[in-house]
Formats: C-alpha cells, structure tokens, sequence
C-alpha cells in the first residue's frame, strides 16, 4: 500500500452511525429500498447495453443509435453511436412539447438582490435568439466557444445556446486570471468568447471585461467577443472594439426566436472542461453530446430523485463540472425549476442561502462540504431564523465530508428528515458514480456510499488486487466518461488507463470499503490538492513560482484545513543572491493571482534554505506534509541530509 493511502487512512473516523431513508421519504421515491437498488443494478451490470439502452430511450433522439456500446478502440469508448440527438433539445423543447412551456426553468437571483424568473419557454426563446446570433457571426458546429460570465441567466442560455448549434463550449471559472483563459482558448483554439462588463462578488462588481481584454490581446484565433450587460458602467465603463466585440443584447434583439437544432452525432464534441492535473498544463476534458446526457439524466433523476414539480438548488458555479451536469444538464432535462444564485454565500449577510431557501421554496438543496463547515462556524442561528421546511433532500459534491458537519447539515438544515446524498464523482466522469439513493440506502455520515447503477467500482492495490483499502478503480465504461483530453491521447491514455494495463478506469482518488462494501473516499493520491473542492495541481503552482527571478525551487502541498477541507503550503527555496522576504512573499502571491487565480493562493509560504530530498533527488513531499500537520516524521532512511528537515521544522513552527 503506498504511503500516502496509508496516512490517509489514518485520518479517517471510526463512524458507525447508519441513517435509514425515513419511511414518508421512501414511500415516494422514485428507489425505495435495497431490494429495488440491489435488482436494478445487477441488471445494469448483467446488461448494461439493454440498461442504457433502456435509459436513453426516454429522450429524444432525431435517429436512434445503431450500437449502444463500441469499445473496438478501448479506451475511446464510443456510446450510442450513429444516434442522432441535441442535449439543447431535450432539455428545452421536450418539455414545451409535453405541456411544460409555462413552468419555471430558471429561478435566478442576483447578488444585489434582483431576480429573474425564466419558464421554459422564456428559456426557448431566449436560448435560440442567441443560438441565431451565434450563427449570424459565423459561429458553428465545431467552433470551440468560451465563456466567461458569472452566475447570469445569460450564462445558462449561451451554453444552452452553443449546445444547440454543436458548438463546443468551454465555460472558464470567473475566478480564474488573464492568463489561465489565455492558455485554455489557446489550448482549444477558441474563436469566440463570451463574457459580461461586471458581475457582483460580495457587493463588488468583478471586472470581468477587461481581464478578458488581456487575456485575448494578439491571440489570432479570437474572431468575435461578446459581452453580456450586467455593469452600469460603473466603477469601469467597458471598452468596445470595434470589429471585435459585440454586446450580447444588440445582436440577440432581432433575431428570430426559432431555431432549428442541429441533428448533432452522438459522438460529437459536446463541451470542454478544464481541470488540474499532475503536470503544469491543465487539461482538456473531452465530453460528447450522447453518452454524457443519458448519464446526467438518469444520475439527476436517481440520485435527487427529481420531479419537475421540484425547486432545485445546486450552489456550485457553472463554470465547475457540477454546475454543468447538476444546474444545467441534468435538472433541465428532468424538467425540474432550477435556482441559480450570482454572489457570494454571506452577501449582505451570513443567512443569505436560507433566505433564498425560504424565498423560493427549495426542495432539493446541493452543496459542498466546505460550505456545510462555514455555515456551521457562522452558527445555528442563521438558518433557525429561516423557514426550510420545503426542504425534502440534501446532497453534498466537491470533496470527502468529516462526519461533524454531515450531522450538522442533517440536523440542522435537513431537520434530522431530509435524507443527505454524498455524491463522489469528477470533471471526467460527467456525472455521480458512488452515491446513495435517497429512498433506499441508509447513509453513513462520510460515506459515499454504493454505486450507482452501471457503475462497476473495486478498491485496488497498484497491482490490482482487491483490498479494504487502496485506490478507487472504475472497471466498466459508462455512458458519461470522459472521451479525452483535448489534443493529447497519450496523456489521455496515460493519466487514466495506464495504472493496471487499461483494465480498469483511474480517477487519482484513494478509498477503502467497509463491512457493507460501502465506499469511503480518502482523497487524491496524485499531487493534485482539493482546496474547497476545487482540484489544483501542485505542479501547476510550482511552475508559476519558478518563473520567479528569486526561486530557485519550490514544492508545494496540500495540508488539512479546518474550513477548505485542504489548504496549500509552498515551501520556497530562494537563489542565492535573493532576499527571502516580505515583499518576495508579497509578489509570489500576485503572481499566483496573475497566473491562475486567487483561489490558488497557498495558505503560507515558507522560504527554506533547502528540501528534503532522496539521494537520488526527488522532493520528498510527504516528509513536508508531516512538517506542516506537526506530526512525527514518517520513514527517513531514503533521506540525503536529515538536517534540512530540522531547520524546516524549525522554520515552521516561527512562522
Ligand atoms: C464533482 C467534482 C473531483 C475530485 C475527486 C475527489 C473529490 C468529489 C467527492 C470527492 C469525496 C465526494 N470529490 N466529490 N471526495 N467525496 N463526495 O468535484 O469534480 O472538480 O473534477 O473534482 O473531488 O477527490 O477526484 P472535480
């Protein structure tokens, strides 16, 4: 077992306390009870071809597929190939054509305290005036769009609108910097972006047309920009280039509100992802349209148990894998009112999401566990002064839930009634893998629970035997995993399928399974460090240190952090001409600001005179996450010069 699974493990709690669905909840379910789980998913696993046959017959398909599964080229799985559908389509006109059209889509509220409400009509109409001024700029299937936009409606409508016309979008988190949207459209060979003259963050407008402006300057494959009017032109009017830079309200205004949806390949290139990897470059996660809108489909159905007459609200960002499955994709299609939130959690107070809760009637409320500590650190009394008895199920994404804030968030926001689903899962499966459901599974505070159906998932050592405790293996390809990483087959084929000869999927994470084979996930196993739910490669920070004058070196790590679940520490080695001091500190930050974003800015630098090191000079990093925890140290023997993590240790402990 390697080490860092075992000091995973350590940290891991004894709990035993087991939540059975409460019978008033059962009763409805769409799953209600282990018998009905146990069957569906032998069946799904018996066949899953006839499964997601099955499935995916309860969309619209323009032509039904001509094979359910081809794995002729394994690992470029191909699902419901010579299909012809749109994922636009089906979660839109579908519903209009059913007798829906004057339901709530979008419930959507602005930080400052505006609100918008879309039917799915309104979403009609919207979506394909937009779709048509895409395509009057020349914007078509193929096209590589980007988006950078914050929580608007017009966010939710650009990418519907691209997923209409087979426009490939790829959604970049409003917090990311210049230069990380300037890598992606680079990257994917943008032509378009799509971004806003504002949007409000904790009672400050973002500016998000300008770092969009920098991001662009002298990249050729931009053609069009498009800003979406959410400013008022103030603090910053908004520049416009002539040629270039179009307002998203002008081109839309005339177009017609109909617009034929493109008839798109199952296979076809639906929507671009990045996220972190082990190196420095992030990656380009590939989904097509067929397979990964029958898995968000039946995983949003499932898993939230959704009805349309359901008030759901997922507090992710769209720009985040969560926000496209969980707010977009997959309620959408299940016809289910969507809430969807601009700002900030404690803007103007720290009650903010219960008001919301209260305003709109939420049923379904979806959140992440770092969310779930702050609130708890907030206290009680913010969500007591709040009528949440609309509330019916929990669900929690992004990173493992310590078992106080998972009984917090039922007894507290969940009134001991609302069942929680923990759902694990990542960019590159497309949707929920592991998760209970809520009619049927009992829950075990930090569990993920079991698999869903289809899903065929085993707890591995490095050679590939089955253990208590190891690494997470997927073995069976299912309609929503990821096709590739944009431009790289290889590192596709390596960072996934190389770990035990292509048998099995490899999602990076460790876990163990306990006496009723449910999962417990124990976090990353690669250098890739989940602050807050957000995946960052410590190799991609190390590279921006490095282009620093003064570094000479640096490593950085993921630490235990009592609110963001993880927290960064880069330990710094500075060139011998070099200061190591406050104002170093000060510009390695901005640079990081400046590189990726302020999301990524480590908790604390430590400037060392060295690293520990093997002899044969590799960083021995697990040796500095036992420095920063203030644990004794693990094993030494392969350590070079002992003395360097004394004078760390001593170091850190100043600091
Ligand atoms: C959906 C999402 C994926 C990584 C994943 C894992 C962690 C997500 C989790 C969880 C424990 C859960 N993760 N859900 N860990 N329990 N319920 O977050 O995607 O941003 O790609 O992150 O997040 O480590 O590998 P993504």
């Amino acid at each position: 077992m390697s080490e860092s699974i075992q000091s995973l493990l350590e940290s891991v709690s004894k709990e035993n306390r087991s939540f059975p669905p409460t019978p008033e909840f059962a009763e409805k379910a769409r799953v209600r009870s282990m018998e009905e789980y146990e069957a569906e998913y032998q069946r799904s696993i018996d066949d899953p071809e006839a499964y997601w046959a099955e499935i995916a017959s309860e969309l619209h398909w323009f032509k039904p597929w001509d094979r359910v599964l081809n794995e002729d080229e394994k690992p470029f799985f191909k699902w419901f190939e010579g299909g012809k559908t749109n994922l636009a389509y089906n979660c839109i006109d579908r519903h209009i054509e059913n007798g829906d059209r004057n339901k709530a889509a979008l419930i959507w509220e602005g930080e400052p305290g505006d609100s918008r409400v879309l039917t799915y009509f309104d979403l009609y109409r919207e979506v394909n005036q937009f779709a048509n001024a895409l395509k009057k700029l020349g914007v078509g299937k193929g096209d590589r769009v980007a988006l950078y936009l914050p929580m608007i409606p017009e966010l939710a409508i650009a990418t519907l609108a691209c997923a209409r016309i087979g426009a490939v979008h790829t959604v970049i988190f409003a917090g990311f910097s210049s230069n990380s949207i300037r890598d992606r459209v680079l990257d994917c060979g943008a032509r378009c972006v799509i971004t806003a003259d504002g949007g409000w963050r904790r009672g400050q407008i973002l500016n998000l047309k300008s770092i969009v402006d920098e991001a662009v300057e002298g990249v050729d494959c931009i053609q069009e920009v498009i800003v979406v009017k959410r400013g008022h032109g103030d603090p910053f009017p908004c520049r416009i280039k002539e040629g270039r830079d179009h307002w998203y309200h002008r081109i839309v205004q005339d177009q017609s509100i109909h617009c034929e949806p493109e008839q798109l390949d199952s296979e076809d290139m639906l929507f671009l992802l990045y996220t972190s990897g082990t190196t420095g470059k992030p990656k380009g996660i590939i989904h097509t349209v067929g397979g990964y809108m029958v898995y968000a489909y039946q995983t949003t159905k499932v898993v939230f148990d959704m009805r349309k007459e359901d008030v759901y609200w997922c507090t992710a960002d769209i720009g985040w894998i969560t926000g496209h499955s969980y707010i977009l994709y997959g309620p959408l299609q299940n016809a289910a009112s969507v809430v969807m939130y601009e700002g900030a959690p404690n803007s103007p107070d720290n009650g903010r999401f219960w008001d919301i809760v209260e305003k709109y009637g939420v049923t379904i409320f979806y959140t992440a566990p770092t969310a779930i500590r702050a609130f708890m650190k907030w206290g009680e009394k913010w969500p007591n002064a709040k009528d949440l008895s609309s509330l019916r199920l929990l669900g929690t994404v992004g990173e493992p839930i310590n078992p106080e804030a998972w009984i917090w968030y039922h007894k507290v926001i969940g009134a001991d009634r609302c069942p929680i689903v923990d759902t694990w899962w990542q960019t590159e499966t497309g949707g929920i893998l592991l998760s209970p459901l809520p009619g049927a599974t009992p829950t075990k505070p930090g569990s993920a629970t079991l698999p869903l159906f289809g899903i065929d998932a085993a707890v591995l050592d490095d050679e590939g035997n089955e253990q208590k405790a190891g690494i997470l293996a997927i073995r069976k390809p299912w309609p929503g995993i990821l096709r590739g990483i944009y431009g790289d087959p290889q590192r596709f084929k390596d960072t996934y399928w190389c770990k035990w000869n292509g048998e099995y999927y490899f999602p990076g994470d460790g876990a163990r399974t306990d006496e009723d084979d449910y999962f417990w996930i124990l976090g990353r196993v690669d250098d890739v460090v989940n602050v807050s739910g957000h995946r960052i490669g410590t190799a991609e920070l190390e590279s921006v240190f490095i282009e620093h004058p003064s570094v000479a070196e640096s490593a950085v790590i993921g630490v235990a952090h009592e609110i963001k679940g993880q927290g960064l520490v880069a330990f710094i080695t500075v060139r011998e001409n070099a200061t190591a001091d406050e104002k170093l500190e000060k510009e390695l930050k901005d640079l990081v600001i400046k590189s990726i974003g302020k999301f990524a800015v480590p908790e604390k630098l430590i400037f060392s005179g060295d690293l520990p090191k093997t002899r044969s000079g590799k960083i021995m990093r697990r040796l500095l996450r036992d420095i920063a925890e203030g644990k004794a140290l693990g094993n030494v023997t392969t350590l070079a010069d002992p003395s360097v993590v004394e004078t760390l240790r001593k170091k850190y402990q100043e600091q």
